[in-house]
């Protein structure tokens, strides 16, 4: 069997995606994601010129020896666009593997560890009232863990609250949160630190005072934060007792973190952005985290994240991939299947597709009673419409990006 096609399909049913489908001489398709919210065309230009000739004629079992080609055979590594390319590939591998062995990739991957995987969603609001509103929609659901993102007074517009993201336009509609905007140009959100750091104590007060202690909570702090002030958000954040806080500094200074971990034992979760196993590495052997946020799609595939993963095992550490709806089915496919085989599966985002994305990109995952499963079908268990992705072509959009009242650009 050799790999004898390999094509790169982008659609945007509700945002864009960016799927590779590989197909077999024996006729066996695998697809993998290769989204990269807001940058989605590089992407599409590094599998297309560079990637697909080199995959014509590869024996398709040979997951590890391709991955390792495509990433030490480029020379230049990493970088998150070279890595959402060897994702996809990756994904289409292990795809194809499952289905010519007639088994859903969680068997191929050790078998199921559980049940179920528990996911969380995300409740927002500018104010309280809708916030709360926004909290009980989710419990109606079905969730037994959700993400809390607040409004702050005196800010227009912030990451992570649907209400403002629909106000700014651009089909954010349907979603909990959806950040990317379709435009010419990026959308400026602002920012605030300190009244920020004021506010978000008493919005977590408020909420257990709402919904009692029991309930799983998490936050994104979404990379805005200096070291000392993650600290403090930590430590005032303690008496809530978060499942975890996420992104509370940029994590390029990975060094932060020990001074963060210094002053509170509020959980940490870092590393949705991040590419490859090596960001990881001082962070776990450290112990300065607790959760491991990467993504199947940004990782560079399911192998290296479940390389990540492993090694977390041995300290205890757990994960939390990152599940955004700019991740597509595929990689959300991809992310449940490892979920379920690995021994310290510790939670995952789960924020739900639109109606017309799930048109384009037929699961068999499931979501019951606030658990994931992947489903027993073989390989990944997605299957991509072409008619029906070739309905909705690519349309640009912009992550936003943030300043501070004196105009001076901030992390977003
Ligand atoms: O901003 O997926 O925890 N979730 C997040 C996401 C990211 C987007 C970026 O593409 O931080 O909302
Ligand atoms: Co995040």
């Amino acid at each position: 069997m050799k790999i004898e096609k390999a094509e790169v399909v982008v659609t945007s049913p509700d945002r864009n995606f960016v799927t590779l489908k590989i197909t077999t001489s024996d006729g066996v398709t695998g697809l993998g994601d290769a989204t990269l919210n807001g940058r989605e065309l590089a992407v599409v230009a590094y599998l297309t010129e560079h990637v697909v000739p080199l995959l014509i004629g590869r024996d398709p079992h040979r997951v590890e020896d391709t991955w390792q080609f495509l990433y030490r055979g480029a020379y230049w590594r990493r970088g998150p666009v070279t890595m959402a390319a060897i994702a996809a590939v990756d994904m289409a591998l292990w795809d194809i593997k499952g289905k010519v062995a007639g088994l859903p990739l969680y068997q191929l991957l050790g078998g199921a560890s559980r049940e179920g995987l528990l996911a969380y969603g995300h409740a927002s609001g500018k104010e309280l009232p809708e916030l709360f509103d926004s909290v009980r929609e989710h419990l109606d659901q079905g969730y037994r863990a959700i993400r809390i993102q607040s409004g702050v007074p005196g800010l227009r517009a912030i990451y992570g609250i649907a209400s403002q993201a629909a106000d700014a336009g651009g089909g954010a509609a349907r979603y909990d949160h959806e950040p990317a905007r379709r435009g010419a140009l990026p959308v400026q959100e602002d920012w605030d630190t300190r009244a920020y750091l004021r506010h978000l104590p008493g919005v977590f007060e408020a909420v257990r005072n709402e919904f009692g202690p029991e309930l799983p909570l998490l936050h994104d702090g979404h990379h805005r934060l200096t070291p000392i002030q993650a600290a403090k958000l930590g430590k005032d954040l303690e008496p809530y007792d978060l499942f975890w806080l996420e992104d509370c500094t940029p994590a390029e200074n990975q060094e932060a973190l020990r001074l963060v971990r210094r002053h509170t034992t509020t959980p940490l979760a870092i590393g949705e952005i991040f590419n490859t196993v090596w960001d990881f590495q001082d962070l776990i052997r450290e112990q300065l985290i607790d959760y491991v946020r990467g993504a199947a799609t940004h990782m560079g595939g399911i192998t290296p994240l479940r390389k990540t993963i492993e090694y977390a095992a041995q300290y205890q550490i757990k994960s939390g991939f990152h599940g955004p709806t700019d991740i597509s089915p595929v990689g959300m496919a991809a992310q449940v299947h490892l979920g379920l085989a690995i021994h310290n599966f510790g939670i995952q985002e789960y924020m739900q597709h639109g109606a017309r994305t799930k048109e384009v990109f037929q699961q068999s995952y499931r979501w019951e009673n606030g658990s994931l499963h992947p489903g027993d079908e073989p390989g990944l268990g997605v299957e991509l419409d072409t008619d029906e992705a070739g309905r909705y072509p690519y349309e640009r959009a912009y992550l936003p990006y943030n300043r501070l009242a004196d105009g001076t650009v901030h992390d977003w």
